[in-house]
């Protein structure tokens, strides 16, 4: 309070002394004007300049770390949530579900219904996980593949021979989806290109025009295929699109 006064005295001379021509009651509004502005003890402007851009720059911190936790938290959500989608499939298709990103960033679920094994693009069935009684003629085998939105498998490259017969039993026979329209003229079911540089034929086969069906089977520690009548019983694959959820 001493100061105060002190402040007031001095400004008030100073005053009369430059000018020596204030009266005495201009002056003491004046004095009063002074008084407030620059109370000593009260925030100047840069320090309340200095103390606004501390409470932007807080501001500031508090809004970018309030949106981090939120990223943080949705990370962490759709992390459970694929967890729990996985379990959820897991139940219905066997867990042969796996989610995959596409090209356009769209997520997508692809699935093999149960029994049937997953690999590339497509889902493979063999006959002697459903039927007991599995053996059938190599038309019969095909219409069974197709009452499942299936066809007799169709191989088109070694990574694909290799997982086929990777699950099946060597000491059986499985009927593929080849067969011939006559003169040894080669036809798959699905009615893709026979080439002739991804086949795979034990060697001397194909030796028989009256063989005009193709099977799978293990003969001198080889997988391969061999031209068989059509007529004869065996088991069989089946083959089908991966289905997109
Ligand atoms: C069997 C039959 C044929 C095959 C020969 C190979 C005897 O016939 O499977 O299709 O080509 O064996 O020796
Ligand atoms: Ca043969």
């Amino acid at each position: 309070m001493a100061s105060e006064i002190t402040y007031a005295e001095v400004k008030f001379k100073n005053e009369s002394n430059s000018s020596g021509t204030y009266s005495e009651s201009p002056a003491a509004p004046r004095e009063k004007h002074i008084h407030r502005l620059s109370k000593p003890g009260s925030p100047s402007l840069p320090f309340i300049s200095l103390m606004v851009l501390l409470l932007v720059l807080a501001i500031t911190f508090l809004v970018a770390f309030i949106i981090y936790l939120q990223l943080l938290s949705r990370i962490l959500q759709e992390k459970s949530e694929q967890g729990m989608t996985e379990k959820e499939l897991s139940g219905n298709f066997d867990g042969d579900c796996i989610k995959s990103v596409l090209i356009m960033a769209k997520k997508v679920w692809s699935c093999c219904p149960e029994d049937w094994k997953p690999f590339g693009s497509h889902c493979y069935l063999i006959s002697t996980v459903t039927s007991n009684n599995s053996s059938s003629y190599w038309m019969e085998s095909e219409e069974n593949c197709s009452r499942m939105g299936a066809h007799l498998v169709v191989i088109h490259s070694q990574e694909e021979e290799d997982f086929i017969t990777g699950i099946l039993n060597t000491r059986l026979a499985y009927f593929i989806g080849l067969w011939d329209t006559g003169g040894r003229q080669w036809r798959w079911v699905d009615q893709t290109p026979y080439n002739e540089s991804a086949t795979f034929w034990h060697r001397g086969e194909p030796n028989n025009d009256n063989e005009q069906c193709v099977i799978l089977n293990h003969r001198w520690h080889e997988w391969g295929w061999n031209d068989i009548p059509c007529s004869h019983k065996q088991e069989s694959v089946c083959q089908m699109k991966k289905i997109y959820l």
